[in-house]
């Protein structure tokens, strides 16, 4: 059946069928590959995550047999596709537990799911002298549209500092709510620390002051189970390549009294009503913030991405990863002179760190002829790192078809790296 693992093949229900790893692995052709004449270990999984034969399938399927434009044709491969999309809105809906599928939005990432907030509701609510809320731990996707939209309105940025742990700093978070406060938008999951921020904790607080709060869940989505209503979150924000899913899609997630409030972030096709040169009405949620043709192979394949993930199971997935990032944790800690940054008591799925007297580029190189793929570098958190007055660190981060060895690969990988450079 498409959609669904080779992993639970053996069982009706995802939680009474043992985690099968390797099953998992059968159903990502990409994982069986050398490189450098070595078995490829992939750890590179917040930057972006693999994709299982039930997307690349779909993704076939939808290119040689329904390729048509969507809301518009009346013939019949157009009303397959738009009948696809709008099937996968509804499977995003569930996988989020949105109240209504009105209130999902495709974007192309998380970046532009930002970007369509900064500009609609801060175009609409911010003013000058009011203040936007982020944090230190933010990418850069969830600081610079905010600088954009305070530089146009004469706003000013605030931040939640972030501890040496890499955990925020709740009692300054509590001082820097103000009156003055148009937004919070703060990470789920810190790409660069792994740290699992206190959201709803943040959201009750902010909710509290009448203040919204918007999530950038680009590395929660594939690693912590999600219910936008049980958080109670006003915007949600992902990206679909980092939830097994193709890139170049995405999901805005508001809350519908908020987006029908909004303005339209693009103009064009399919986001009106009706058009004259003295007046254009706009189409209703969620088309006004669909402007032209979308990526609608992306949308139906990130449909059967989040029904992948739901066939193996948020819950499962999370518990696997943690057992990962803890046998990492202890693995790296035995190397001498590597320091782990972000120790926060609650994390997931990515271990950041730095070797003394090793830049993480020459770590990475060195780890990648041993055929394991890590990131080295800022993760575009270049504030974060100033935090910890480094320029860079190496991050090994997991997915649902790691394996334990592949960790003590990576651990043995470092030992190597240590000898080389003494
Ligand atoms: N982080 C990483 O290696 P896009 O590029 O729009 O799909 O996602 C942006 C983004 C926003 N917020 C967080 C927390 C993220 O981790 C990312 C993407 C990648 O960490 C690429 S820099």
């Amino acid at each position: 059946m498409s959609g669904t693992s080779e992993a639970l093949k053996t069982g009706p229900r995802a939680e009474l069928v043992r985690f099968d790893v390797e099953a998992i692995r059968r159903d990502f052709p990409i994982l069986h590959q050398e490189v450098h004449g070595r078995p490829l270990v992939y750890l590179d999984n917040a930057a972006t995550t693999q994709k299982p034969k039930a997307v690349l399938e779909v993704l076939q399927r939808y290119y040689t047999q329904d390729n048509a434009n969507i809301h518009r044709g009346v013939h019949e491969l157009s009303q397959r596709a738009t009948a696809a999309y709008e099937g996968a809105r509804e499977k995003v809906q569930r996988f989020l537990n949105a109240a209504s599928s009105r209130e999902i939005i495709f974007v192309r990432g998380t970046t532009e799911a930002i970007n369509l907030v900064a500009h609609s509701f801060g175009g609409a609510n911010v003013r000058e002298g009011d203040e936007i809320l982020v944090s230190t731990m933010e990418h850069h996707s969830n600081i610079v549209p905010w600088q954009i939209l305070c530089d146009a309105k004469k706003a000013r940025l605030r931040v939640i500092p972030v501890s040496d742990r890499g955990e925020l700093e709740m009692e300054s978070f509590d001082r820097l709510l103000s009156p003055k406060t148009r937004l919070v938008s703060v990470a789920h999951l810190s790409n660069a620390l792994g740290t699992l921020n206190p959201v709803k904790q943040i959201i009750r607080k902010a909710h509290a002051r009448g203040i919204p709060v918007l999530l950038d869940g680009a590395q929660a989505a594939a690693r912590v189970k999600l219910d936008v209503r049980d958080l109670d979150c006003d915007f949600y924000a992902l990206s679909g390549h980092k939830l097994y899913g193709p890139t170049g899609i995405g999901v805005l997630y508001g809350k519908a009294d908020h987006l029908e409030a909004m303005p339209p972030f693009m103009g064009g096709g399919d986001m009106i009503s009706s058009v004259t040169f003295e007046r254009t009405t706009y189409n209703k949620l969620p088309y006004k913030f669909e402007a032209g043709t979308p990526h609608i192979a992306g949308v139906i394949a990130l449909g059967a991405a989040v029904d992948y993930v739901d066939s193996i199971g948020l819950e499962a997935i999370a518990s696997h990863e943690e057992e990962l990032l803890h046998r990492a944790t202890e693995g790296v800690l035995s190397i001498p002179g590597l320091r782990v940054i972000g120790t926060a008591k609650e994390k997931a799925g990515i271990l950041s760190f730095v070797m003394e007297g090793i830049h993480p580029h020459d770590l990475g190189t060195i780890l990648d002829q041993q055929g394991i793929a890590i990131r080295a570098g800022h993760h575009c958190t270049q504030p974060l790192m100033e935090r910890f007055g480094i320029p860079a660190t190496a991050r090994a981060s997991f997915g649902m078809y790691n394996t334990p060895q592949e960790v003590d690969a990576l651990t043995e990988g470092l030992g190597k790296v240590r000898e080389v450079f003494g």
